[in-house]
């Protein structure tokens, strides 16, 4: 039998041989179905091999931004510039080894900073600690790949990526299963949205789909119907950075970047030129909240405004006043758009919006 790599191989080489159009769509989308579902057996065994548990960064209060890209493009550098954090710069590539966090301050918020190794190729299968790196991913707010004069071929980080089952700068596909008892594969889609049907019921199949209503709301690629049906992927917003804009050679790589679209955000960390751009864009990725404190006789309290991550909850609301909150925690009364009604009571779990006056009623003792 041939190996999970060759059978990969082998399918890769005939969608690349086959020619695209619309007699061989139908064969090209089950080849892509076969490849995704090749991919996943591998992932799961990768993960089975041992390679101890990764990093698991816990989320925290802040919402957390991931430094990602090559070694030695300053991600390091970038770090202690825009942050209180110290995380050592070299020369060398791999001078960072474990994750190095910072808080950054902009305005009324404040973020976490990670800075990671560098992502080499083939990170994905657990080279230069890529894996851990990678997992870590998952979990973030927003991601930040760095770029430089020398190394700005962004095609094999977004492979890398891609591969460990984060989309970046997508949202997740328009679609909704219902799993039946019988009645097989019904696939039904909204108005002005053409789908090869066979084509997609084919691929659902593969996927150990029997029965199901599947419904769909845009035009989906065979790719994204299969992200879809797997339901485990991380759609995370992603900023291009391209940094050392004080060499020479900035020029032509920012002029070839933008060529393939990527719109990269130009700086210059040892001449301190647009850092303050770099952490307004980096404000601006990510959906904030303000939320107004009340004493539990709904006195307004002379406080600053939380800040928090949209979709936040009253859990999440606890953790940033103060760590006994949540343990002490009876329930909350809320006035504002989160809620039906003023001064409604709600408890951990109620998300929060943007505009609610909350105020926290907790045990005494
Ligand atoms: N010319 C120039 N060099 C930089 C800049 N930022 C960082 N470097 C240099 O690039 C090298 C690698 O930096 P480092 O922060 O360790 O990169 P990392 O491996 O991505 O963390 C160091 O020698 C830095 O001094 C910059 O804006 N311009
Ligand atoms: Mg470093």
């Amino acid at each position: 039998m041939p190996s999970i790599d060759e059978e990969i191989n082998r399918l890769q080489e005939e969608i690349h041989k086959t020619q695209y159009n619309k007699a061989t769509e139908h064969h090209i989308g089950r080849i892509k179905a076969k490849l995704a579902k090749l991919e996943k057996t591998k992932e799961e065994r990768s993960r089975k091999g041992g390679g101890g548990t990764g990093f698991f960064i816990k989320k925290g209060i802040y919402p957390t931004v991931a430094l990602v890209g090559p070694p030695s493009v300053g991600k390091s550098s970038i770090l202690n510039s825009i942050t209180n954090a110290d995380s050592r710069v070299g020369e060398f590539d791999f001078t960072t080894l474990t994750i190095v966090p910072g808080i950054m301050e902009y305005k009324d918020m404040k973020f976490r900073i990670l800075d990671l190794p560098g992502i080499i190729e083939g990170a994905n299968e657990g080279k230069g600690r890529g894996r851990e790196v990678i997992s870590v991913l998952r979990n973030v707010d927003l991601i930040l790949i760095i770029l430089d004069p020398f190394k700005f071929k962004i095609n094999y980080i977004l492979n890398e990526l891609n591969k460990t089952g984060i989309r970046i700068n997508q949202h997740p596909p328009k679609m909704s299963i219902i799993y039946n008892e019988r009645g097989g594969i019904n696939i039904t889609t909204t108005k002005n949205i053409e789908l090869d049907m066979e084509l997609f019921s084919a691929v659902a199949r593969e996927f150990g789909v029997v029965n199901a209503d599947i419904v769909i709301r845009e035009n989906l690629t065979v790719e994204r119907f299969i992200d879809g049906l797997l339901g485990n992927r991380s759609y995370i917003d992603a900023l291009f950075i391209l940094n050392k804009s004080d060499l020479p050679e900035f020029r032509e790589a920012f002029e070839s970047l933008r060529k393939e679209n990527i719109d990269p955000v130009p700086l210059s960390i040892n001449k301190h030129k647009n850092v303050t751009l770099l952490k307004s864009k980096i404000a601006s990725s990510i959906k904030m909240i303000k939320i107004f404190l009340q004493a539990p006789d709904k006195e307004n309290l002379n406080n600053e405004p939380l800040v928090l991550r949209a979709g936040s909850s009253v859990e999440d609301v606890c953790r940033a006043v103060h760590r006994d909150f949540i343990e002490k925690f009876k329930f909350a009364q809320i006035t504002g758009k989160s809620v039906k009604f003023p001064n409604q009571q709600v408890g951990l779990d109620h998300i929060v919006e943007n505009g609610d006056k909350l105020a926290l009623f907790i045990k005494k003792g």
